[in-house]
C-alpha cells in the first residue's frame, strides 16, 4: 500500500480548530484505515482535516474514479476483511452515481460507513449557483430504502455522535451501509475549543446474538428426529473456525449440505455431504435433495421460499420440516423486495447462523448419522485452492476457440500452487468448476446484481488481502468490466496486487440468451438476439485499457494453447506485487445461469 504523508503535518500535534478536525478525530478513534472518495467542495473542510489534521492515515485517503467504485471498494473491502471502510461521498451528484454500489452492498447485507455532505442548510450561507444546485432538502431520502439507518446532524457535537452511532449500526448484524450526511457549514465550523468525544472505545459488546436455549434445544430434537437432514448454507461468515464447525455438525448427523454461488465459500466443495456444484439458481439435483429432505435448516439462505417454490416446480415439492435461522427480518422494509416471499417454515430463529452451529456443536448432541450416506462414507477433501472441480478433465474448447471450463481449468492449474481468493466469477462460470477448501477461496456475487460493481469490488478485496498471501483474482465478464473498470487505477495507484481475467464474450450475452428465451417463445427468428447486445466493431482494447491504467496487460488470449503461459505470467507478475489482467476471448457456450 502506497502512503502519501503531507507535508508539514505531524499528527497529535495539530489542534483541533475546526468542525471536521472533531470529525476525522473521531474517524481515527473508529480505527477506520481507508476512506474511499471522489472529491467534492461539499465536504472540503473534512477532506482538509483528514490531510492536514489527520496527517492522511487511519483512514488514509484512496482516491476512486467514480462514487459507484468507491462503494464497490467498501463493499470488497467488508467482503474479505468483514470490517467497515469509510467512504465520502459528495452532495447529491455523488451519492446519485454511488447509489447502484450502495444497492448492492445493502443485498449484499455489508457494512460501511458512508459519510455524505451537503451545501449550506441555511440559504444564507449559500454561495451563487454551485451550492444551490449541489444542496436539497433531506438529500437522504435518495438512498433511505436501501441503506439501514441515515441521518443528517445539525451540529458538531451531534455529528460526532452520529458517526459514533452509524458506526455501531453498520458494524451490527444483519450488516447494511448507513449514511450520515454532514452540512458544509458544520465541517467549516471555527471550534473555540474541542468538543466531547463520543467514547466510541466502551462498548464492547457482540456484534450478533446466538440463539436462546429454547431455539437450541428446539433444533436438537429436530436433528435428532430427522432421518433425511439437509442445509441450506447461505450467507454465513469467513471465519475458519465457523467453516469447520458446519463441517462437524453436518458429519454429526449426516447431513447434506447445498450451497449457492450468489454468496461466498461456506463449506469444502469437495466434501462428500455437498454433492451438488452450487449455482445461482437452484441445480435440479439439488432441487432433488429439497424434495427427498425431512428437515430442512436454512442458515441465512438467500430467498428459501423462491428455493423451496423452484423445486417444487422442478416436481421436487418438500414435505420436510423447516427451520430457518437468520437476524435479517431486522432489516426488512417495505421498498425492498428482497427481504423475499413469505418462508414456509415450522420454526424461524432470529440469530446469528454461525453461532447457531457453534451452540448444537457445543451441546454435546449425540452423533446421529442421516440416512443420506453410510457412515464411512464421510471424506472430508484434501486441502485445495480455488479453480475446477473436474481437474483432469480434457479441455472442451480446442481448436475451436476457449470455452469457461477451459478458462476455469487453466486458471485452476495457474492458482494451484498458493492460496488464492476468486473476488468474483462471471455469470457463465459453472458452479461444478468452483473449488473452495477455505472461506476465502470465493467470496460470492455482489448482493443485488447491479453489474459494473466487478472490478471496483476487486480492487475492494486486493485491499483487504494485501500481505496476506492469498492473491485477490476476480474473473470478471466484459460487460462488467468495461462499466466499472476505471476502478482498476485505484489498486495501481496504491501498488494492491491483484489479477484480474476478463472472461471477454464480446456481449452482454446474459441478455442475449433471454432475447433468444423470448423469440423461442413467440416463434421469431433467435439469431437475431445479437442486436442491442453485442459490445464489438470496435472491439474494445482491453489490454491497452487496463494499461493506460498501471496493470500489466499481454495481448488478448483467443488461442487455448496460449492459455496456461499467459495466465502463469499474470499470477506470477500479481504474486511478485503488481496488477496484471489477461482478457480471454472466451466462446458463450455452455451459458448457464440467466441473471437479471
Ligand atoms: C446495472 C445493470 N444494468 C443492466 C443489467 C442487466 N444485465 C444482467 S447481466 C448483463 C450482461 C453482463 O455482461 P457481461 O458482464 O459481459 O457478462 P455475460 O453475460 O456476457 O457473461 C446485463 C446487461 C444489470 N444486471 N445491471
Ligand atoms: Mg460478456
Amino acid at each position: 500500500m502506497r502512503a502519501e504523508d503531507p507535508d508539514g503535518v505531524e499528527r497529535g500535534q495539530v489542534a483541533i480548530e475546526w468542525g471536521s478536525d472533531a470529525v476525522a478525530e473521531l474517524l481515527g478513534r473508529l480505527r477506520l484505515p481507508y476512506i474511499a472518495l471522489v472529491p467534492g467542495s461539499s465536504y472540503r473542510g473534512l477532506h482538509d482535516s483528514l490531510v492536514n489534521y489527520h496527517g492522511n492515515r487511519d483512514p488514509q485517503l484512496l482516491v476512486c474514479l467514480h462514487e459507484e467504485h468507491a462503494v464497490a471498494i467498501a463493499h470488497g473491502y467488508a467482503k474479505a476483511a468483514g470490517r467497515p471502510l469509510a467512504v465520502a461521498i459528495h452532495s447529491n451528484v455523488g451519492l446519485m452515481h454511488a447509489s447502484m454500489a450502495l444497492y448492492n452492498a445493502y443485498c449484499d447485507r455489508v457494512p460501511m460507513l458512508v459519510i455524505g455532505a451537503t451545501g449550506p442548510v441555511d440559504a444564507a450561507r449559500r454561495r451563487p449557483w454551485i451550492d444551490w444546485i449541489h444542496t436539497s432538502a433531506d438529500q437522504g431520502a435518495l438512498i433511505r430504502n436501501f441503506v439501514k439507518w441515515d441521518d443528517q446532524p445539525g451540529s458538531v457535537e451531534a455529528a460526532l455522535n452520529a458517526l459514533a452511532r452509524g458506526y455501531a449500526v453498520t458494524a451490527q448484524a444483519p450488516s447494511a451501509p448507513v449514511y450520515v450526511c454532514l452540512d458544509v457549514s458544520l465541517q467549516e465550523q471555527p471550534l473555540a475549543e474541542p468538543p466531547a468525544l463520543p467514547d466510541v472505545g466502551r462498548d464492547q459488546s457482540p456484534r450478533s446474538h446466538g440463539p436462546d436455549a429454547a431455539a437450541v434445544a428446539a433444533v436438537l430434537e429436530e436433528l435428532g428426529r430427522a432421518r433425511r437432514p439437509l442445509f441450506l448454507l447461505g450467507r454465513l461468515s469467513r471465519d475458519e473456525r465457523d467453516w469447520d464447525r458446519r463441517v462437524a455438525l453436518a458429519e454429526r448427523y449426516g447431513a447434506l449440505v447445498i450451497s449457492d454461488l450468489k454468496t461466498g465459500a461456506v463449506f469444502p466443495s469437495g466434501h462428500r455431504l455437498h454433492q451438488n456444484a452450487p449455482g445461482m439458481f437452484l441445480p435440479p439435483a439439488s432441487a432433488r435433495l429439497i424434495g427427498q429432505a425431512d428437515l430442512i435448516v436454512s442458515l441465512d439462505w438467500i430467498d428459501l421460499a423462491g428455493t423451496i417454490a423452484a423445486a417444487a416446480t422442478h416436481g421436487d415439492q418438500t414435505s420436510a420440516r423447516i427451520v430457518s435461522c437468520t437476524t435479517d427480518a431486522a432489516l426488512h422494509n417495505g421498498w425492498s423486495k428482497d427481504s423475499f416471499g413469505y418462508q414456509p417454515v415450522d420454526l424461524t430463529i432470529d440469530a446469528d447462523p454461525d453461532l447457531l452451529v457453534r451452540a448444537l456443536l457445543e451441546s454435546d448432541g449425540p452423533a446421529k448419522p442421516g440416512e443420506w450416506l453410510p457412515a464411512d462414507d464421510l471424506a472430508v477433501a484434501g486441502p485445495g485452492t480455488v479453480g475446477p472441480g473436474t481437474a483432469g478433465a480434457a479441455l472442451a474448447g480446442g481448436d475451436a476457440g476457449i470455452v469457461m471450463h477451459d478458462l476455469a481449468q487453466a486458471l485452476g492449474d495457474a492458482l494451484a500452487d498458493a492460496p488464492a481468493c476468486l473476488v468474483r466469477l462471471p455469470l457463465g462460470w459453472a458452479g461444478a468448476d468452483l473449488r473452495a477448501a477455505h472461506p476465502l477461496d470465493y467470496l460470492g456475487q455482489d448482493g443485488g446484481a447491479g453489474i459494473g460493481s466487478g472490478p471496483g469490488m476487486a480492487v475492494g478485496a486486493a485491499l483487504a488481502l494485501e500481505g496476506s498471501g492469498r492473491l485477490p483474482v476476480a474473473v470478471l465478464g466484459d460487460g462488467d468490466f468495461l462499466m466499472g473498470g476505471a476502478a482498476l487505477w485505484t489498486a495501481a495507484h496504491y501498488r494492491l496486487p491483484l489479477l484480474i481475467v476478463v472472461a471477454n464474450n464480446g456481449s452482454y450475452y446474459n441478455d442475449v440468451v433471454h432475447q433468444q428465451r423470448v423469440a423461442g417463445e413467440r416463434g421469431r427468428p433467435a439469431a437475431n438476439s445479437w442486436i442491442g447486445q453485442s459490445i464489438t466493431d470496435p472491439d474494445p482494447q482491453l489490454p491497452a485499457f487496463a494499461r493506460s491504467l498501471g496493470f500489466e496487460a499481454g495481448d488478448q488470449v483467443s488461442d487455448l494453447s496460449a492459455l496456461p503461459g499467459a495466465l502463469a505470467d499474470a499470477v506470477a507478475a500479481a504474486r511478485s506485487g503488481r496488477c496484471a489482467l489477461v482478457d480471454v476471448r472466451v466462446r458463450p457456450d455452455g451459458y448457464g445461469a440467466l441473471g437479471g
